[in-house]
C-alpha cells in the first residue's frame, strides 16, 4: 500500500496564522489534486496545549526565534500556535478532509516538541502514525505539507527510517527559512537520504 501524508495543512502555518509560512495556503490545493490518487490519506496535525514549552512566551527574557536548551534537546522558540481547540490548529476548510483516513496529532506533551509526524524531537514517545501505517502495510508514502523545514523534513526523515520507501511532492511543500538557505538544505538533506523528490 502507499499512503499520502499531508503535513500540518492548518491555519496557523498559512498567511494570516501566528507562525505563517510564505505562501502555506497556495499547498491545499496541491494536496486536493494529490488526495484521489491514493487509497490511504493520512494528515498530521500540531496539536499544542496551551503553555507549550516550545512557545517563546513560556520563557522570560527570551526571543521568539531563539534557540535555547529544553530537556536536554535544542528547541527554536516558536510564537504560540496550533493550541488545542482553537481555530488555528484547525485543518485548513478547502482540504478534502472527506478523504482523509485518519488524522495524527503531535507535540501534545507541554515539555518536548514534535516536528515529525511519527516521534518527539526526542524520538522517546511515539504518535502512533508508524503502528497505523505497519498496520495497513504501506510500505511506501509520499509526503507534502508544511513546513519544509521543521515539520515535512523530521516526518520524511522518520519515514526514512521507518522502512519505507519515501517520495516528496516539492510543490506541495512551502517552508519557513528563519535562515535563508534552510529550505535549500532540507531538500539536499532529505534527497540525501534517498528520497525522491516528486
Ligand atoms: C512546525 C514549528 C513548530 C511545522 C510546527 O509544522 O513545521 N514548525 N511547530
Ligand atoms: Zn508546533
Amino acid at each position: 500500500m502507499h499512503a499520502l501524508i499531508l503535513v500540518d495543512l492548518q491555519y496557523d502555518f498559512m498567511p494570516g496564522g501566528t507562525l505563517a509560512v510564505p505562501g502555506g495556503d497556495d499547498v491545499v490545493e496541491v494536496a486536493n489534486q494529490w488526495i484521489p490518487k491514493f487509497e490511504l490519506v493520512v494528515a498530521t496535525q500540531d496539536w499544542h496545549p496551551p503553555g507549550h514549552l516550545s512557545f517563546a512566551s513560556q520563557h522570560p527574557h527570551r526571543e521568539i526565534g531563539e534557540q535555547i536548551d529544553l530537556n536536554g534537546l535544542e528547541q527554536i522558540l516558536w510564537p504560540e500556535h496550533c493550541i488545542q481547540g482553537s481555530p488555528g490548529a484547525e485543518l485548513h476548510a478547502d482540504l478534502d478532509q472527506e478523504q482523509i483516513d485518519a488524522v495524527i496529532p503531535k507535540g501534545t506533551d507541554t515539555s518536548i516538541d514534535s516536528y515529525s509526524g511519527f516521534f518527539d524531537n526526542g524520538h522517546r514517545q511515539a504518535t502512533g502514525l508508524g503502528d497505523y501505517l505497519n498496520e495497513r502495510n504501506v510500505s511506501e508514502v509520499t509526503i507534502m505539507g508544511l513546513a519544509t523545514d521543521y515539520c515535512v523534513k523530521f516526518t520524511v526523515l522518520d519515514a526514512v527510517r521507518h522502512g519505507l520507501k519515501t517520495n516528496l511532492v516539492q510543490a506541495g511543500c512551502r517552508g519557513v527559512d528563519l535562515n535563508e538557505g534552510d529550505i535549500q538544505r532540507a531538500l539536499q538533506e532529505m534527497q540525501a537520504a534517498g528520497v525522491a523528490l516528486i
